[in-house]
């Protein structure tokens, strides 16, 4: 079982689409709780900070200039086990391979266009969200 908190971002191409409030929504019924959350939009410096272990993917680049091509919504979250929890509501990181009634499955268009972010452990969900959040802004 994981720990309570997750991190999540609604990605550009799910803002740019409308689906904020969809996305949300889902989140909600899910049963997360909003501890933190933020409308904003990364540099390519940033993105590329937030994105440093994935430096030497061949996709890097390409997910860098995404993630810094507009706005997104930066959250942190709370909920019994919600990194796993977290991971299941979104679905596989191709939208092809996700279950059916996942965020990801609904709203992304591919691999690298992919709607939302969800943590892949409770020590990265704590860093993700240090990226984003000081204590000031956590409820
Ligand atoms: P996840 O976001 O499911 O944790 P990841 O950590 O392996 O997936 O990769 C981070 C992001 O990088 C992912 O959300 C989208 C992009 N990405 C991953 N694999 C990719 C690929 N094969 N081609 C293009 N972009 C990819
Ligand atoms: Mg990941």
């Amino acid at each position: 079982m994981s720990g309570k908190y997750t991190f999540t971002m609604i990605k550009p191409d799910a803002v740019r689409a409308g689906n904020i409030g969809n996305i949300l929504a889902m989140i909600n019924k899910a049963g997360f709780r909003i501890v933190a959350m933020k409308y904003t939009k990364l540099s390519a410096e940033q993105a590329g900070k937030f994105y440093e272990v994935h430096a030497a993917r061949p996709f890097y680049g390409e997910l860098v200039e995404f993630m810094s091509s507009g706005a997104l919504v930066a959250a942190i979250l709370e909920k019994d086990n919600a990194v796993a929890d977290f991971r299941t509501l979104i679905g596989a990181t191709n939208p092809a391979d996700a279950a059916d009634g996942t965020i990801r499955k609904l709203y992304a268009a591919n691999v690298g266009e992919n709607a939302v972010h969800g943590s892949d452990s409770d020590e990265n969900a704590a860093i993700e969200g240090q990226f984003f959040f000081s204590g000031l802004e956590r409820f």
